[in-house]
């Protein structure tokens, strides 16, 4: 079935005027294969009383960029209900190693300061002073982080001042995070104050320069299910020093040494963008947009990443690693594309994945025809030339924006950083993303829809008139579309599969892929609404 605007119109029909103009403006239905992307709202705030996928900046910064650092404990400080459910409930994976021993991994631990009714009322700073002492006397991590829940802001406990307080205490790191829930529309706002905290307060402070060559640091790689386990082997295989994935399976070590990377490699750029460009400001180092989702993605950044370096070796590891993994995955994965071949997927993730898996999904023959986030900003579905014309709202302008100048001692020009002449890198920059993001738009097909902050009605609606064979998304929505009779797949967790990423996680996810698809499970299901007079039907006996 092909999209039009009717559809949409009739999917709007029920919404109140007013609803109904603000929805519109989230929602872009691709006209012509060359047409420039129009504007989509993003990064707005969700009407009230709609029930949409977001999360919190909270959730954005303990949950998403810091809660992977394995070497640091992270407070929650607050009430805890907010510790109790972001415990354990992201997939970052973390393994020891030679700097970080099994003992000092903390990933897996809720660690909060449990907040009561006379805390809010005569305040937590001592409570919290007290857990860090705690803290400290059971685990003597390397560093704290302490992340703000909404009622700390709202009473006004200064976290700065107990952090540094501590910090002469203990003699060491402990950063406070001002992520309390409200500070934005969604985790999005959490993601850049994870960021600020991050450059202002670790990145920098390593001293130990890297003598290998080809250091890179791989940004926005989160290690869900061990995709940045089955990068960094590729990477490794080809000669790359990969020094650190941040935040998967990070250490507070390995992120003080980030100014000593030759490249910055971008995956997720919403979550992560931040970071990618104070570097380039205070240390001139360049960054590349990379996807690692997807056999021909995946081929093209290793061949991009080659590009950067123009080392004649590099470049021919390269190709043998690329062509003794397609060797080993393409019978595999044939076999799973045969099933999959031809159909046609949603897919609704926070704020890249709907966009890097419409590779991987192609590699199967699939498509996506409706793709959306959560809560993304206008670059990442238009690309990042809109930045400049984004106007900052009363919402953006809570999160401090950092002013950076270039570090006196340690700036060098990006060219140089790659060991290019100026000249060089001119020429390669135009080859390749480096320092730039096109956005998901390019990738949709003509009729195919994109759309922000999608809600549980829309979802829903748009399962019903479009009869996608697949739904990708989070666990909020998967039961609509499973009762639906259409399989979903989570990609926030994989369902507790992967990896997804590189060569391996290809065949992988094309097994999980294929497996729902031919399940017959989806055609015996009565959803609720179509059982007579509310007795189940005998498929559920
Ligand atoms: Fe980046 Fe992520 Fe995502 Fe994200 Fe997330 Fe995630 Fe995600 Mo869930 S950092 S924006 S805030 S790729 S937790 S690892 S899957 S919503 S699309």
């Amino acid at each position: 079935m092909t999209v039009t605007e009717v559809h949409i119109d009739e999917m709007m029909t029920p919404y109140p005027d007013k609803v109904r103009k603000n929805r519109k403006k989230h929602i872009i239905i691709k006209s012509a294969e060359s047409a420039a992307c129009p504007q989509i709202e993003a990064n707005t705030r969700t009407i009230p009383g709609i029930i949409s996928q977001r999360g919190c900046a909270y959730a954005g910064c303990k949950g998403v960029v810091i809660g992977p650092i394995k070497d640091m404990v992270t407070i929650t400080h607050g009430p805890i209900g907010c510790g109790y459910y972001s415990w354990g409930t992201r997939r970052n994976k973390a393994r020891s190693d030679d700097r970080t021993p099994p003992e000092k991994i903390y990933t897996n631990l809720c660690v909060s300061t449990d907040m009561q009714e006379s805390d809010i009322v005569f305040g937590g700073e001592k409570k919290l002073a007290k857990m860090i002492d705690e803290v400290v006397a059971i685990f003597s991590p390397r560093g704290i982080n302490i992340c703000a829940t909404c009622p700390i802001g709202l009473i006004g406990d200064d976290m700065g001042a107990v952090a540094k307080e501590a910090e002469e205490r203990h003699g060491i790191p402990v950063i406070a995070y001002n992520c309390e829930g409200y500070k934005g529309v969604s985790q999005s706002a959490g993601h850049h104050i994870a960021n600020n905290n991050l450059m202002e307060r670790i990145i920098g402070s390593g001293t130990d320069p890297r003598t290998e060559e080809f250091v890179i640091y791989l940004l926005g790689e989160y290690n869900i299910g061990g995709d940045g386990w089955e990068i960094e082997r590729m990477l490794t295989d080809i000669g790359y020093t990969v020094n650190c994935i941040l935040t998967g399976d990070s250490s507070y070590e390995e992120i003080k040494d980030l100014h000593f990377a030759d490249l910055n490699l971008v995956q997720c750029h919403r979550s992560i963008n931040y970071i990618a460009e104070m570097m380039k400001t205070k240390y001139g180092t360049p960054w590349l947009k990379v996807n690692f989702i997807g056999v021909n993605a995946t081929i093209q950044t290793l061949r991009d990443m080659a590009t950067c370096f123009n080392n004649p070796e590099l470049t021919r590891m390269t190709e043998v690693v690329i062509e003794r993994e397609l060797a080993r995955i393409t019978p595999a994965l044939e076999k799973f594309r045969k099933i999959c071949n031809g159909k046609t997927a949603f897919a609704y993730v926070g704020g890249s994945r709907s966009h890097h898996y419409q590779y991987l999904l192609r590699d199967l023959g699939m498509e996506v025809i409706v793709a959306g986030y959560e809560f993304a900003h206008r670059d990442d579905y238009e690309g990042r030339d809109v930045i400049p014309t984004i106007k900052t709202d009363a919402d953006s302008k809570n999160i401090p924006e950092l002013h950076l100048t270039p570090d006196e001692a340690l700036y060098q020009e990006a060219h140089l950083h790659l060991g290019l002449s100026k000249e060089q890198y001119d020429t390669i920059a135009a080859q390749v993303p480096l320092g730039d993001y096109e956005g998901m738009y390019p990738i949709m097909r003509v009729g195919r829809i994109m759309v922000d902050d999608v809600n549980h009605y829309e979802a829903e609606e748009m399962i019903r008139q479009l009869k996608p064979d697949l739904v990708f998304s989070g666990v909020r929505d998967k039961y609509i579309s499973h009762k639906m009779g259409v399989p979903s797949k989570q990609l926030h967790s994989y369902d507790y599969s992967g990896p997804y990423a590189g060569f391996n996680g290809a065949v992988i996810f094309a097994r999980d892929v294929a497996d729902a698809l031919v399940t017959p499970a989806w055609k015996l299901i009565t959803p609720p609404w179509e059982e007579k007079n509310g007795n189940r039907s005998d498929s559920d006996a």
